[in-house]
């Protein structure tokens, strides 16, 4: 049976993300390719990251698949849309059955059906995707409604919804994702052509306990499984001896959030010599002194501490569930321990004022990250954020043409306020970075307060607007 694996993204099309050089491959089909391989089925992955949409169709022209199998996320979604309309209008691959997963497909399955793909995992992937590829070659005993994780249409009763797949109960029992599927050679090369340094992506840990509500927990939902320390450190063995990379970023969501894991996993890396630099993700009321310098001896030399505002108002409306003076803290520490720290911003979530956009100024000041990103909240489907405002979208775009990152609200302020708001912080803040070395910045301070005025100037004229 001929499987193709694949996902649409395609770097060339991405101006954004070319500036910014930092493709990371696609965890999720290599997971799901191991799986596969593990319980007898061949596959093959197309991984699109730095190949073409031409170039796709003419690897399913040639492989003629009977199934397809496509991850997808909501900038990934109309990529998706893209290839399943080839498929479709093909005379060759009418036979070729397309499977859609990732973390898109949850909350938009009638439409993705609707559109042209035969089956919607949601959930887990691994086990629903074996299920469903042993169903279409005819071995699964059982009949399409036993699988769970599954959507498909019906022609009698339309959208039909299988049992939630149960979660695997050790996410030990998971083979390494098949790394040797893509050519990780052309990851390892941009990322050194333009930072200097190459990572590879691994994941520890599936879930998140806690709530943010404008995060999408589609796929693993609101759990937290972990595979062993000496798991994590196995495959980190494995990519030595087999890669010359770097560093490792992992991908999980709170990579602290257990600290006896944390101390644990320090052990297995510094007794078996597997240091080696790494950057995750946490949150700053699951980190304390002893777990930075855990962090710091296991190989650590950026952690991401998120807080998303400076306002303990808005941190409390988005049910972040932490202090703000506690990420100042954290990301200081982290800091003095010789880490990089970094932090994530968002600005225009309901409820925010300009007082607390001024609050997270000052608040990035007080934090002095070395780091930091800032995006306009944009509601996902299927997150509290998302119900809260649905009521107060702007327009209502077709559901084939755009994403959710396109949906604009009704807030405080209009949507250019916020641009301006982006231009202040950035200048604010890098404003008083300089600040520390005057001489230095001798030429760049006046320009960074000048272009801070003046950002704040467009921020008041967009206000008037609103009132007048
Ligand atoms: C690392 C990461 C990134 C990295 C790298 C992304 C990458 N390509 O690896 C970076 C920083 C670049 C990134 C960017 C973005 N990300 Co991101 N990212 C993640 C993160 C933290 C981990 C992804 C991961 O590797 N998971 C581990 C793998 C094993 O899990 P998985 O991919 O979900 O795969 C499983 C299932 O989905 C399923 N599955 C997946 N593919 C397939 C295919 C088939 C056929 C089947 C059957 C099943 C299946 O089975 C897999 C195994 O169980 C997730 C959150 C999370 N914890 O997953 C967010 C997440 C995926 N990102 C998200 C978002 C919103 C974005 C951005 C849009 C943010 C932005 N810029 O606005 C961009 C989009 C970039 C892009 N062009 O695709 C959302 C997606 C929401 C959505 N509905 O799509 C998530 C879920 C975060 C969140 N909680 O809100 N991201
Ligand atoms: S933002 Fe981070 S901590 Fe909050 S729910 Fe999402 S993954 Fe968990």
């Amino acid at each position: 049976m001929k499987i193709l694996l694949t996902h649409g993204y395609f770097l060339a099309e991405d101006e954004k993300e070319k500036a910014i050089m930092r493709p990371y491959v696609p965890l999720g089909i290599l997971y799901i390719s191991a799986w596969l391989e593990q319980h007898g089925y061949d596959n093959e992955v197309f991984d699109s990251t730095f190949s073409s949409f031409d170039l796709l169709c003419a690897r399913l022209i040639d492989q003629q698949p009977q199934v397809i199998g496509i991850y997808t996320n909501l900038m990934t979604k109309l990529n998706v849309l893209r290839i399943i309309q080839f498929v479709k209008a093909n005379e060759q691959l009418q036979h070729t059955k397309i499977i859609l997963g990732g973390p898109e497909v949850r909350n938009h399955a009638q439409k993705f059906l609707e559109h042209g793909a035969d089956y919607i995992v949601f959930g887990e992937g691994e086990q629903t995707m074996l299920e469903l590829v042993q169903f279409i070659d005819g071995t699964y005993e059982g009949t399409i409604n036993d699988i769970e994780g599954v959507s498909y249409l019906d022609a009698e009763k339309g959208l039909l919804q299988n049992k939630e797949r149960t979660k695997l109960k050790s996410i030990d029992a998971l083979p390494f994702p098949n790394r040797h599927k893509v050519d990780l050679q052309l990851y390892f090369d941009a990322w050194k052509g333009r930072h200097g340094t190459s990572t590879i992506s691994v994941s520890t840990m599936r879930g998140c306990p806690y709530s943010c509500k404008w995060c999408s927990r589609a796929v693993y939902g609101q759990s937290y499984r972990r595979r062993s320390p000496n798991k994590v450190a196995d495959e980190i063995a494995h990519i030595k001896a087999n890669y010359a990379v770097d560093s490792i970023w992992f991908v999980d969501d709170v990579f602290t959030v257990s600290h006896q894991w944390l101390e644990k996993f320090t052990e297995e890396m510094t007794n078996r010599n597997l240091v080696m630099p790494y950057e995750c993700i946490s949150r700053a009321d699951r980190m304390n002194e002893e777990v930075i310098i855990n962090l710091k001896k296991s190989g650590c030399f950026r952690v991401w501490i998120g807080a998303e505002s400076g306002s303990q108002k808005v941190i409390d409306l988005m049910d972040r569930r932490v202090e703000v003076e506690q990420v100042q803290q954290m990301i200081q520490l982290a800091r003095k321990h010789g880490l990089q720290a970094g932090t994530f911003i968002m600005v225009g979530y309901p409820g925010e004022t300009k007082e607390d956009i001024y609050a997270t100024v000052q608040h990035l000041k007080n934090a002095d990250p070395d780091l930091f990103t800032i995006t306009v909240a944009y509601p996902i489907k299927g997150t509290p954020l998302y119900a809260e405002v649905e009521d107060r979208f702007v327009t209502s775009l077709p559901w084939e043409s755009s994403t959710d990152r396109d949906i604009d609200f009704t807030r405080t302020y209009n949507r250019k306020y916020y641009d301006y708001a982006i231009q202040m912080i950035n200048y604010e803040v890098n404003y008083h970075k300089a600040l520390k070395k005057p001489v230095a910045n001798l030429f760049k301070l006046p320009m960074l307060k000048l272009r801070s005025t003046l950002a704040k100037g467009h921020m008041w004229m967009e206000e008037r607007r609103r009132i007048s």
